[in-house]
């Protein structure tokens, strides 16, 4: 489907600020260390994309920023990034809104999806190559389904396929998790761990045959609908092939959503690692809970947007806490990231400054060590309040805060 606009990125190099040769670090959730992604010239990332039933909150804006930054560092690192997203656009939580609303499923997820594409290109997140929905995904997804069977990694429960995690032996490699630690956050995130028939309760649905009132895609195991596990492993070997750089989401994410897609492309294709490093961002919170479309709980980009206030100090506010922190939005985030960036934008209005080079080293530094946001904003905070004489630091600064993130002063 379609994606938004890119913003323009400024070449560092070209305005007088080469890089130095580094390897972009991040923290992988498969091995819980920080550790240098290695890609080669083209760099190959998967992040989940949203569930289109409401519209993008903070939490969302917050996950598709840290991704961002993997984007931006690479590209100055001189690779060309290979991106792909996924719109979960049928699924349980959609088909359920719809039928609580009466309206047409498929036009509430156009609209939320157009109000998504309209959020990331106010905040200036660099679109992804690929946008791709679950529903044009269906014959990517059934290909995948058989090659499961192929491989005795099927069986079904009532018409309703299931992908046994036993015929993975790697499985659990994403998380980490023990199967009593796995248990709970299966039932709490979409799975169905007490369904009789089932052989292991984490056993992963990978096609619901149609149900009444329901849609349904015609496939070799009957007329049903993708699981939503299957969706992402589907559409990331498809458009990125098996061990590629990064999959990225939120932290809820890990298991057993990026447990499950995992197991799924190895068991499929006989290959590993499904990804290379399994990056996850912190939750977003709002009055002591995880801010969340079941909850209600919800900051929503589009009416910051509507009320007036600038994206790129809502972009900042995100900026300021490191990517896998879990934190709470406040209306003091966005006081603070108002006043931030005026006096940033103070600051590349003069007509000299501080030399460029040392807080461009520092930013790069900082990003490439894990995403560290805060410090990179910590330096260009210093350059801004610092006075000097070089007459063409102004417009390098206002290109490292853009190229790097995403700030347009
Ligand atoms: N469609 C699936 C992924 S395939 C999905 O999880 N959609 S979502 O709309 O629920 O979430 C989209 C992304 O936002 C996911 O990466 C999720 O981890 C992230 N996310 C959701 N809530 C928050 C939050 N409160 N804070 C940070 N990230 C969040
Ligand atoms: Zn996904």
């Amino acid at each position: 489907m379609r994606s938004w606009p890119a913003s323009d990125v400024p070449s560092l190099a070209d305005a007088g600020l080469p890089a130095v040769a580094r390897r972009l670090s991040l923290h992988d959730t498969g091995t819980g260390a920080v550790r240098p992604t290695e890609p080669g010239e083209t760099a190959r990332m998967y992040v989940c994309g949203i569930t289109p039933y409401d519209a993008t909150h903070l939490g969302h804006a917050n996950t598709y920023l840290t991704f961002d930054l993997v984007n931006r560092v690479w590209r100055d690192l001189g690779h060309t990034v290979h991106y792909v997203q996924n719109v979960t656009d049928v699924d349980d939580p959609l088909l359920e809104r719809a039928q609580q609303t009466g309206e047409d499923w498929r036009e509430l997820a156009e609209r939320e999806i157009q109000l998504f594409r309209d959020d990331m290109t106010a905040l200036r997140i660099l679109p992804p190559q690929r946008y791709v929905g679950a529903v044009e995904a269906v014959p990517l997804i059934v290909e995948m389904i058989e090659k499961l069977r192929g491989r005795d990694a099927t069986y079904e429960v009532d018409g309703d396929v299931y992908f046994p995690v036993a015929a993975d032996p790697a499985f659990g490699q994403v998380s980490r998790l023990t199967r009593e630690e796995m248990a709970p956050l299966f039932a709490e995130r979409g799975g169905d761990p007490d369904r009789p028939g089932k052989r292991d309760p984490l056993d992963a649905l990978v096609w619901m045959a149609r149900r009444p009132g329901e849609p349904g895609w015609d496939s070799p195991f009957g007329e049903g609908r993708p699981g939503w596990h299957v969706e992402c492993s589907a559409i990331s070997i498809e458009y990125l092939g098996m061990g590629f750089d990064v999959e990225g989401g939120g932290s809820d994410l890990a298991f057993p959503h990026h447990e499950m897609g995992a197991s799924h492309a190895q068991v499929a294709t006989g290959e590993r690692p499904h990804a290379r490093a399994y990056v996850h961002a912190g939750m977003v919170g709002l009055h002591g809970e995880k801010m969340s479309k079941s909850r209600g709980n919800l900051v929503f980009v589009s009416k910051l947007r509507e009320a007036g206030v600038d994206p790129m100090a809502v972009r900042l506010a995100l900026l300021a806490h490191h990517y896998r922190s879990d934190w709470e939005w406040t209306d003091a985030e966005l006081r603070d990231a108002r006043a931030r960036l005026d006096r940033w934008r103070a600051a590349v209005a003069r007509p000299s400054g501080p030399s460029a080079a040392p807080v461009a080293g520092t930013v790069r530094e900082r990003l490439a060590d894990d995403l560290d946001a805060p410090s990179a904003l910590a330096a260009i905070d210093a350059w801004a309040a610092a006075e000097g004489t070089d007459e063409a630091a102004p417009a390098q600064v206002r290109a490292l805060a853009d190229a790097l993130l995403g700030i347009a002063l």
